[in-house]
């Protein structure tokens, strides 16, 4: 049994102590922290009373735990990251992998320096079931080459936290990871640019919202992509993938039509955590799986520095205007596949 510390203790933190504690097999939390003492015991509380710690580098230095999962806010997860590589403890952390190219490098390095695979990004969508069926369709030839993809990624609402850039860094930074995954192993992308239609009346002051991001790869397939975070109708994810020989949808969940007062309808997602809520556990799964076989699957450490790079060329597209390149300088052969 993967005994697994916790690190971070909000939202998803909670989503997955349930999920590790209750669903998957393989895996239990002994330990969980949080900097706000009573966010860790409310966390502790939901999974039947575990340790409770509110230093992060003495949840890893414990004997007890084997695995470190790290949920706090991206921008703090690079120091639970270098201390459970440094403790040999294999970690599962919330995307991004940190909020900077620099930081994830630092990452990089350490891991390629301790000689062993121990970090994964949960970048779910590689775990999706419907982006599974896509990748396979484009991988089967059958469509012929892809050459557009036309992508929505749209949220009810956002809190007033949420800034321009978050666009970049919290949201399109998963088609950022899965797109070139899903069109084809070696795919990067090569530039990229942001362009600001008017702004809806529903985003809060100083939001630039919904962002048009073009996306081009190095092998020529263009993304255009609507980050729309305040649209008012639900969790709404969409991928057209236009090939040669054909077009390809990206499935969406699917709900009941129903029929009433002249008008079809069928529902859309609330939220992300409903929307992916079981390719949170495939892949959660899949990261206690590989722990046990001292392995990682989904995304690589390498694979999170690669996102940070192209969301600051993405940022930097933001305030130039223009198009910008994204430089990652080739994967180390520790990554290579
Ligand atoms: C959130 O963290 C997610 O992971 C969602 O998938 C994304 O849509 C949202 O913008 C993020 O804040």
């Amino acid at each position: 049994m993967l005994k697994v510390g916790i690190v971070g203790c909000g939202m998803i933190g909670k989503e997955h102590a349930k999920r590790i504690q209750y669903k998957i097999m393989g895996a239990e939390v002994v330990a969980v922290c949080d900097v706000f003492e009573a966010g860790a015991k409310a966390a502790s509380d939901l999974i039947g009373g575990v340790k409770i710690y509110t230093d992060a580098d003495a949840l890893i230095a414990d004997p007890e735990v084997d695995a470190v999962v790290v949920t706090t806010p991206g921008n703090f997860h690079k120091n639970p990251i270098l201390s459970a590589i440094k403790a040999g403890k294999p970690v599962f952390t919330e995307k991004p992998l940190t909020t900077t190219a620099a930081d994830c490098k630092e990452i990089v390095d350490a891991e390629m320096a301790s000689g062993k695979h121990l970090v994964q990004v949960g970048f779910m969508r590689r775990y999706d079931r419907g982006y599974n069926q896509v990748r396979e369709l484009i991988q089967s030839g059958e469509f012929g080459k892809p050459m557009i993809l036309k992508c929505t990624h749209r949220a009810e609402s956002v809190d007033d936290s949420y800034t321009t850039e978050m666009a970049v860094t919290d949201t399109a930074i998963h088609e950022i990871d899965v797109l070139p995954w899903l069109i084809g192993d070696g795919e990067e992308w090569d530039e990229v640019q942001c362009l600001f239609p008017r702004t809806t009346k529903n985003a809060h002051e100083g939001l630039a919202d919904p962002q048009v991001m073009i996306m081009k790869t190095k092998s020529g397939v263009i993304c255009v992509l609507e980050v729309n975070v305040n649209c008012g109708f639900g969790y709404d994810i969409n991928c057209e993938v236009v090939c040669e020989d054909g077009v390809i949808n990206l499935p969406c969940p699917s709900f009941p039509t129903t029929r009433k007062n002249f008008e079809v309808a069928t529902a859309i997602e609330k939220n992300w955590i409903l929307r992916f809520i079981d390719s949170y556990d495939v892949e959660l799964q899949d990261w206690v799986d590989n722990v046990a076989k001292g392995t990682t699957g989904g995304s690589s450490a390498w694979d999170g520095y690669v996102a940070a790079v192209t969301a600051d060329a993405l940022v930097a597209a933001q305030k130039s205007g223009k198009i910008e390149k994204v430089v990652t300088g080739g994967t180390p052969d520790f990554y290579k596949k």
